[in-house]
């Protein structure tokens, strides 16, 4: 079953990953992130991968967020738990996987599917796509390293901006705030990626793992560990019930602040 949450290809050396829970905007599950970190896992030990691409299935999304209906009634320590089985299983495993990841982001990237999207190594955007991480509107904060990568990645200022107003920008403002590396019409998205992933598969397998380890070994683990833990707190919180009943009742939330 879990195979089918994720459907895999592979043409020319470059392995396509599509998450394929369309229902639900292709949420992230907990059988979704195992289904997507053993594809990955399994992809590094195989000699005719060089390169993976990951999208979402469907037209609307590439990955809408962590389930929602899967941790409403999580506690502190599940919280916190699952924020690091989260990260160490699936988004640090993307993140250092010795082959380079491309995103395709066909849609709505939000909270853990942004966070997805960013711990890939290159993001391609189609025009129609649309990218946050609303979590504080739930009242809890990125969980799967999206405070640390956002602000790598758009600078501190635009990251502050983003997560504090947990709003969603568009494709041409991800561009334009170096949030994904290029955009393209939405038919022209796996394409483009797959052209992409051609250029890196070309390259030395044994430099690209070397070139990767570089880059991001200037990337500090202290935040992460902060994130993880004031993720679990925020478990415990009013906020936060009433931030997920209120979207799982289809309502505006009333935070008590407390
Ligand atoms: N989870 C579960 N179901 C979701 C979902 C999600 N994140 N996003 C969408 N769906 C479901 C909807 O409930 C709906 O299901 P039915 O009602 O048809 O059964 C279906 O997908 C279609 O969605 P909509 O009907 O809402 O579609 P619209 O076009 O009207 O709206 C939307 C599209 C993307 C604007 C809207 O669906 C939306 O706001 N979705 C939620 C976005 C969001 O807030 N995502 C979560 C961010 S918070 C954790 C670690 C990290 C995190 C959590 C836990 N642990 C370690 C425990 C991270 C949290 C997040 O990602």
């Amino acid at each position: 079953m879990s195979d089918s949450l994720v459907l895999k290809s592979l043409e020319d050396g470059i392995l396509t990953l599509t998450v394929n829970r369309p229902d639900a905007l292709n949420a992230l599950n907990r059988q979704v992130i195992d289904a997507l970190a053993a594809a990955i896992e399994a992809a590094q030990d195989q000699d005719d991968v060089r390169v993976l691409v990951l999208t979402g299935s469907g037209a609307k999304a590439f990955v809408a967020g962590a389930d929602i209906k899967e941790f409403a009634d999580f506690d502190r320590a599940q919280g916190e738990d699952l924020a690091r089985r989260g990260q160490r299983n699936l988004f640090d495993r993307v993140e250092q996987s010795r082959k380079p990841v491309v995103a395709a982001i066909n849609g709505f990237a939000l909270g853990g599917g942004l966070e997805l999207a960013m711990a890939a190594h290159v993001r391609i955007a189609s025009s129609n796509a649309r990218m946050g991480l609303p979590e504080v509107s739930l009242g809890v904060i990125p969980g799967y390293g999206g405070t640390q990568r956002l602000a790598q990645i758009v600078g501190k200022g635009k990251a502050m901006e983003m997560v504090l107003t947990a709003g969603m920008i568009d494709a041409a403002s991800a561009l334009d705030c170096g949030l994904v590396n290029q955009v393209v019409e939405p038919e022209l998205l796996l394409e483009t990626a797959q052209v992409v992933a051609a250029k890196m598969a070309k390259n030395a397998p044994t430099a690209l793992a070397a070139a990767m380890d570089s880059i991001l070994a200037g990337y500090g683990k202290e935040g992460y560990d902060m994130e993880m833990e004031r993720f679990g707190q925020c478990f415990e919180t009013e906020d936060f019930k009433e931030g997920t009943t209120a979207f799982l009742e289809k309502r505006k939330p009333n935070f008590p602040g407390k």
